[in-house]
Formats: structure tokens, C-alpha cells, sequence
């Protein structure tokens, strides 16, 4: 008997022994379509990650009986949702979707003043809309959010779980997608599961890591890498009640959960299927990387975590597809671009072009963007990238060491060099950034700070240099001017967009003091969004910059479902890119990351099949005979101009 026979079996077995629930026959119908369809592949999963149990057909089974039951909760408005996304599968891909991060409470307040910002998110022209975990969380430090209690329930502070719904409702009647987290990896040790393992229950202290050899933990800890140092060494904790170890790969008090187990496979997608029948669009597959364990690896991106995540996905083929994953794989290059494929996840950040864009802004260099690009930009065209400048997080140096080492740069102390260059080390630099995570066994750092103070606004504002601020406000378009074109979801993160500068304040609360990636998790004031109608602020430009970048890139299909081509510009500080639609409209994008005016012949417009172009962006219809210049860090977006008949 093959494989598919197997699994066919194998659903009929299941679907016969399970209770359905009450379905009308239409939907009955289309729920076993969908398991026809995708059941053999999730058995083919279900069964490599846990075929050799004696239980398994039980746990297979009880998986089934969650979808069907996910399924049949599932709105009416949300599976018509699912039938119109299936008509149009590359949605993701247009260019109108823009897409913004923010915390409910930062940003808002609770989620019913958040819904009084749908205004504000349309005039921006955002409508796609990621909330920062939302969840019921430990009492002061949860990790921003990150260690959830209850995935059902809300942070009280913010509402009630009828106010996200009420929220999630009114996303949706304005045409914004609504993406959340989805903390998988791990719970915070308040979650019912880890009370219920704490107490002893033997069923829930399987859904953890738990063990009582410190040998055992050491010969992990000799192979993993430690994610927050500063806070505690090595990916374990002792409970002294339980005279036991337990997995924690970031907080002691986030608790990685063990897929190695059935039935956390289970109650995770239980949890999952209820965030996708909220109504979001989208969930963050958060610290992906780490889900899966084995001994004498570095317990990432191990192969099962791969099988896992497809897994998931299938899950969500058949209970609600509209739902896409977003990849939170902030790893090597080549790792983050295993994750991106329609079975797996359709989204993915692109932390390399993140790092890189900042490591060019800082060495004025764009050899290893260039050559990095040039072999990590192309995904599948079914899949997108979410491009981002700044995020919650620190911002991580994660280029391949081996494409540096080809362009004359050594990893390692090209590493120290960004370090010190972002955290105010390093004579002459710009940026006002803060370090994260500093180990001091390894040298490795993070950085974090906002865009703004990032880019220079801060040190410039201080030194009130009006030349400075005005290179600050041009670095700061020019990171924009990127993240909107080159081909992906553009994604804003919260304060961005009015040039908010680094928040101190988190120094004074000993909830956050420790952890320096609340200095770019700012509470936005009236004040703040008032500033920007002050054109004598520099803000007002950083806005007002965004604002037009975003109005031209919503009429140019060109900068949406198009190919990118990362092109060489044998200029050192010139960084460029095609665009090309299958409509044949191309588009060339050339960035100059110095201060210095730079010229570039006018050949590099043969890509566009003509030299007689305009530059959309300046409005500048000439066409060039000569040399392409470009002013302090400049950016041009050129096409061929249009035939003007006289
Ligand atoms: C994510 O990030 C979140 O974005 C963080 O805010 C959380 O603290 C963390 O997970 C735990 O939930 O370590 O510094 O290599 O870098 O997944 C950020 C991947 C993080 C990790 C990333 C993680």
C-alpha cells in the first residue's frame, strides 16, 4: 500500500470514528474538499513528526476533531472571506498594501481608541495592521507582551476579548488586515499549562522541558546560542520547588513548550484556529526558529521545525485559509529563506535587507547590500517578503560571512565596527543608538533606536546643526524610499512615520531598565502627532517624505507584483534595483548612501530599454545625456519618460 492510499484510509478511519459537529450541507461539503485536498499531506507531516508513538492514530484523531470544531465555529463572514481570498491569492503581493506595526496601548490607549485611529491608518494609506501581542500576560516584566497566560484572553488593561472582536470587525469593514502574534514557541509560566506541570500533573509537565540532570542541561547548553545573556546565562532555569530544570530559551519565565509531544501540537493549533476565527488575516509566527529540540545541534531551524510549521499550515488550509503566516526568523540569511514557500510561510521579514540597509548607511558602501541581495531577494511568487527599517526589536548584524568575506569584509569585526558605529563608539558617527544583549564572552551586541535617532535626527537636533538634521531627514527617506519599492509588504513601525527619537524613560521603570529595546517602544502623544504640522520641525519632513513616497507607490503596479532585479553599479556608494511588471512597465531605483554627490553614466538606464526617462519621484522629466547625478543621499525612481505629443 502507498502513501496516499495510507492516508486515505487512514481520513476515512478518522472521520468515521469522530463526532462532527453540525454542519450545513454546503459546508459539509467544502470541509471535505479541503480535507481531501490537504489531509494527505498533513498525515504525511503529522505522521514524520510522530508516527512511531503507540498513540498516534489518537492524537491524529483528536487533531481532526479540533479542525472540524474550528471549522464550524468559523463565521459565515470569515469563510466567505476564505472563498474570496482563494480567488485571489496573490493579494499580498499589490501595491496598495502598506503595512504598520503598533502596540495597542503605545499607540492608542485600549482597543476601542484604537479603533478611532482607522482614520489615521487610512490617510497613511495603511491597511495592513500587525498588534503587538495582545494577550494576557504576567504583571510587570512579560517580555513586551511576549509570555503569554492565556491565548484567549486579553491583557485586561487593553479591553475585553469582545472589544478585540469588536476591533477585528472593524478592520475588516475597512479593509485592513489584521495580523497578530502567534507565541508558539513558548508560554509564560503563568499559562493554565505551566500551573497545571508546576503542580505536578505529569500530562502538562510534558507539554515542557523539564529535567533533573544539570549534566543533560549542560551538554545542551554547549551547543545553543543564548539569546538575552545579560539576563541569564545558558537556555535553562532552575525551579527550586520542582528541584528541576525547565527550558527557557529568552525569560525565565517563558517556557518553551515541547512539540515532540502530540498533544502540544494539538492545544497549540487549538489556540491557533481560535486566533484565526477572530478574524485576522495573518498571524506572526513568533521566535520560529527555536521550536524544535535535539541534542548536540544548535536546537534551530532543525528540519522539524520545518515539518512543524507545515503542518500547521495545512491545518489552517483546511479550517481557515485566508490565513497567511508571517516568518519571524531573524537567522542567517540562508535559514530565513527555508521558511518561505506557500506550504510553509507566504510572508517573511527580510531581516538581511534590514541589517544591511543600516550597515550601507554607516559604511557608505554598498557592496555587501548589493552582493547579499543579489543572492537572498528572489523568493517564490507566491510568497512575499515584509520589508522593515525598524522594529520593537534590537536590530541584529545577520549578513552571510561567507558574501562578506567575498567583498573584502571580515564578519566578525565588521560586526564590532556597526556595534560601536550605532552605539556612539565610534568617532564621527551619526547615530544615537543603545546597545542590546552585550556578551561579554562572545563580543556580540545588538543595537537598538528609533529611525529617527538611528539615522542621526537626535545627535544632529542637539548639536542644532542644520546641516546635519537635513542629512538625518534625507537618510531617513532614503531607508523609506526603499522599504516601499523594492518588491514586498512595506511594513511601518509605530512612531516611525512622525521621526519619533529614542524614549528614556524605560530606564526609570524596573520592569523595562534591563531590557534597551524599550528605548524604540515609545507611548505616541497628541504632541507627537501634532508635531509633524510644524514645518519648522524636522519631523514634519521625515512625515511629509513618507507621506509622498507612499501616494506614488499606491499608483505604481509596477512597485507591487513585479520582479526585482538587484543590479550592479560598479559605483561604491550606489545601491539599485529594477522593477519589472508583466504589464512590461519597468521601473529603476538608484540610491546614493553618502553624503557626497555622486554620478553614475546614463548606460545604467538601458535596463529600462530607453535613456530618455524621468525620475518620478523629482518630478524631473529630463532626459539624461549625460551622467546621472545624485545629491546627498538621493534616491531615484526612474521610468521611461512618456511621449508627449505637440
Ligand atoms: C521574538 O524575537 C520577539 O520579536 C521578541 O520581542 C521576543 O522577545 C522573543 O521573540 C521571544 O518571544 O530574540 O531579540 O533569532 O531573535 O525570534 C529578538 C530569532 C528575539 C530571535 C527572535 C526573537
Amino acid at each position: 500500500m502507498n502513501g496516499s492510499e495510507n492516508s486515505h484510509k487512514a481520513l476515512k478511519q478518522v472521520m468515521a470514528s469522530i463526532e462532527l459537529p453540525k454542519l450545513t450541507k454546503k459546508d459539509e461539503k467544502m470541509l471535505y474538499q479541503r480535507l481531501e485536498r490537504h489531509f494527505p499531506a498533513l498525515f504525511e507531516l503529522y505522521y514524520q513528526l510522530y508516527g512511531d508513538r503507540y498513540d498516534f492514530f489518537l492524537h491524529l484523531q483528536n487533531l481532526v476533531t479540533a479542525l472540524c470544531n474550528g471549522f464550524s465555529e468559523r463565521s459565515r463572514k470569515l469563510k466567505n472571506k476564505d472563498l474570496q481570498r482563494q480567488e485571489e491569492p496573490n493579494w499580498f503581493r499589490s501595491e496598495q498594501l502598506l503595512g504598520m506595526a503598533v502596540y495597542v496601548d503605545l499607540f492608542a490607549g485600549d482597543f476601542n481608541k484604537l479603533k478611532k485611529k482607522i482614520p489615521y491608518f487610512q490617510s497613511l494609506g495603511v491597511n495592513y495592521v500587525h498588534l503587538m501581542p495582545l494577550y494576557l500576560a504576567p504583571e510587570g516584566n512579560s517580555d513586551g507582551g511576549y509570555a503569554v497566560s492565556d491565548y484567549r484572553k486579553v491583557d485586561p488593561k487593553l479591553g475585553k476579548e469582545k472589544d478585540l472582536k469588536a476591533l477585528a470587525n472593524a478592520f475588516n469593514e475597512a479593509g485592513i488586515a489584521l495580523v497578530l502574534d502567534f507565541v508558539f514557541n513558548h508560554t509564560s509560566d503563568e499559562h493554565e499549562w505551566a500551573l497545571r506541570a508546576r503542580s505536578g500533573q505529569e500530562e502538562y509537565q510534558d507539554f515542557y522541558y523539564f529535567f533533573e540532570d544539570k549534566n543533560e542541561v549542560d551538554e545542551y547548553n554547549q551547543t545553543c546560542r543564548e539569546i538575552f545573556p545579560t539576563v541569564r546565562r545558558g537556555s535553562f532555569t532552575y525551579l527550586d520547588d520542582l528541584e528541576q530544570w525547565v527550558w527557557t530559551t529568552f525569560n525565565s519565565f517563558q517556557w518553551d513548550l515541547n512539540y515532540s509531544n502530540p498533544a502540544v501540537f494539538n492545544a497549540i493549533t487549538e489556540e491557533m484556529l481560535f486566533l484565526a476565527n477572530l478574524g485576522c488575516d495573518g498571524l506572526r509566527l513568533d521566535a520560529l526558529a527555536f521550536i524544535w529540540k535535539e541534542k548536540w545541534t544548535q536546537c534551530e531551524s532543525l528540519p522539524k521545525a520545518h515539518t512543524l510549521i507545515q503542518a500547521f499550515n495545512r491545518c489552517l488550509q483546511i479550517t481557515a485559509p485566508a490565513v497567511l503566516f508571517k516568518s519571524e526568523a531573524i537567522v542567517h540569511p540562508d535559514e530565513v529563506a527555508q521558511y518561505i514557500d506557500r506550504d510553509e510561510c507566504q510572508l517573511s521579514y527580510n531581516p538581511l535587507m534590514m541589517a544591511l540597509m543600516w550597515e550601507s548607511l554607516a559604511t557608505r558602501e554598498t557592496k555587501l547590500l548589493t552582493a547579499s541581495l543579489q543572492k537572498s531577494f528572489a523568493i517564490s511568487p507566491q510568497c512575499s517578503w515584509v520589508n522593515y527599517i525598524r522594529c520593537h526589536d534590537d536590530i541584529g548584524w545577520t549578513f552571510d560571512d561567507e558574501i562578506a568575506h567575498q567583498v573584502g569584509i571580515n564578519g566578525h569585526d565588521h560586526r564590532q565596527f556597526l556595534n560601536q558605529f550605532y552605539t556612539g563608539k565610534f568617532e564621527g558617527s551619526f547615530a544615537h543608538g543603545v546597545p542590546f544583549q552585550e556578551n561579554p564572552q562572545t563580543g556580540d551586541c545588538r543595537v537598538c533606536g528609533s529611525l529617527s535617532s538611528l539615522c542621526g535626527l537626535e545627535n544632529a537636533m542637539a548639536a542644532g546643526s542644520d546641516r546635519a538634521v537635513e542629512l538625518a531627514v534625507r537618510r531617513v527617506r532614503l531607508l523609506n524610499s526603499i522599504n516601499l519599492s523594492i518588491g514586498g509588504i512595506p511594513l511601518i513601525y509605530q512612531g516611525d512615520e512622525l521621526g519619533m527619537l529614542n524614549d528614556y524613560s524605560y530606564q526609570n521603570d524596573l520592569t523595562k531598565s534591563d531590557d534597551a529595546r524599550w528605548v524604540n517602544r515609545p507611548r505616541i502623544t497628541q504632541e507627537d502627532e501634532e508635531c509633524v504640522s510644524d514645518t519648522c520641525d524636522p519631523r514634519s519632513r521625515i512625515h511629509s517624505d513618507l507621506r509622498y513616497l507612499i501616494a506614488l507607490r499606491q499608483h505604481q503596479p509596477v512597485l507591487g507584483e513585479a520582479e526585482t532585479e538587484i543590479l550592479e553599479t560598479f559605483r561604491p556608494h550606489l545601491f539599485a534595483y529594477a522593477r519589472k511588471h508583466s504589464n512590461g512597465e519597468r521601473l529603476l531605483a538608484i540610491c546614493n548612501f553618502s553624503e557626497h554627490r555622486q554620478e553614475v553614466p546614463t548606460s545604467i538606464c538601458d535596463i529600462l530599454g530607453s535613456r530618455d526617462v524621468e525620475d518620478i519621484l523629482n518630478q524631473q522629466k529630463t532626459s539624461y545625456q549625460h551622467n546621472i547625478i545624485l545629491d546627498a543621499y538621493d534616491v531615484k525612481w526612474l521610468k521611461v519618460a512618456k511621449k508627449e505629443f505637440t
